[in-house]
């Protein structure tokens, strides 16, 4: 395997997540620091994000070792290892640090255009699922501590194993992973039943304010700077706005758009059967999924409304 003969020739390795880090680029980063911390202990590994791991994942052990763009002070690796970043620009600040490093692109979105110079791009459930295959060819003995990183990307990215994206092969990691001893009700209480008051009542907003397209069937929510603020809430505290708003019965497709600074949005998209979601995003520079996608825009609200409401 290609990517085992570029570890071992490699002697300084960072491995790379995405910026507003979720449950998979955390586990599946996570799982091949350690991994490549326990079979390598003579290589230097860092595994960097830009932004903070969120409070609901960092009960997983190990998140205390995952560093900050400016905890690194002389950047001098030879191999970078994306996760779960669909383009080299997911990883925000983190790709400063790399200079003339090779690069592999461990990833599972259709949206990738295989930035990297090994490509590592499937259509499936999560970059964990990947990862656990990925650790098996290389040899890396799975430890409980990255058996319950794996289980959480593959918790986060299929919605607890109901998204369309769940096949018998993911079901198979986790009963592998279970037999690790992973325990999954812990794992799913502390990932999901820990919600913030704010995230509640961001939640809460989301709901009192959400409007419906009919002809569309579609479901969105636009959320101001001045909103989140108002609630006293962080970016962070948006996470599930989207995939709520997909839960009503007669919608087929879900659009929540956040002010992140002062004219600039992040806009997710949900769909529940056959709305590509992934070639909406595309119409503002983002992609992601057929089902699960998001972009950035400097566009105003009412414009990207507009448009994805003409482009369904
Ligand atoms: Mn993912």
């Amino acid at each position: 395997m290609r990517i085992k003969e570029k570890i071992e020739q490699s002697s300084s390795i960072i491995i790379a997540g995405h910026v507003n880090p979720d449950g998979d680029t955390v586990g599946a980063g996570l799982s091949l620091l350690l991994g490549l911390e326990n079979k390598y202990p003579e290589k230097k590994i860092d595994f960097v994000l830009q932004d903070s791991v969120p409070k609901n994942i960092s009960f997983l052990k190990g998140t205390e070792k995952i560093k900050k763009v400016e905890d690194i002070i002389n950047p001098n690796y030879d191999l970078a290892i994306f996760v779960d970043s669909a383009t080299i620009e997911r990883v925000g600040k983190v790709e400063g640090l790399m200079g003339n490093a090779f690069k592999i692109n461990i990833d599972h979105h259709i949206s990738n255009p295989k930035y990297g110079d090994i490509n590592i791009v499937k259509d499936i459930s999560s970059t964990s699922e990947m990862m656990y295959s990925i650790l098996k060819e290389l040899e890396i003995e799975i430890t409980l501590e990255m058996g319950e990183a794996i289980y959480l990307g593959l918790v986060n990215d299929t919605g607890n194993f109901a998204h369309s994206n769940v096949t018998d092969k993911t079901f198979l990691v986790a009963s592998e992973l279970m037999k690790l001893g992973v325990n999954n009700n812990k794992i799913v209480n502390d990932f999901f039943k820990t919600k913030s008051f704010q995230r509640m009542k961001v939640l809460g907003k989301a709901l009192s304010e959400m409007v419906f397209v009919e002809e569309k069937k579609l479901m969105y929510f636009n959320l101001s700077y001045e909103g989140l603020k108002s609630l006293n809430a962080m970016k962070d505290d948006t996470e599930g706005v989207v995939e709520e708003l997909v839960n009503y019965s007669d919608s087929e497709v879900s659009l929540f758009l956040r002010e992140d600074e002062i004219g600039k949005i992040k806009g997710s998209m949900r769909s529940k059967h056959n709305v590509d979601v992934n070639r909406i995003a595309g119409l503002f520079g983002g992609g992601g999924h057929i089902k699960a996608a998001g972009f950035t825009t400097e566009l105003s609200p009412e414009e990207i409304i507009k448009r994805v409401v003409e482009n369904l």
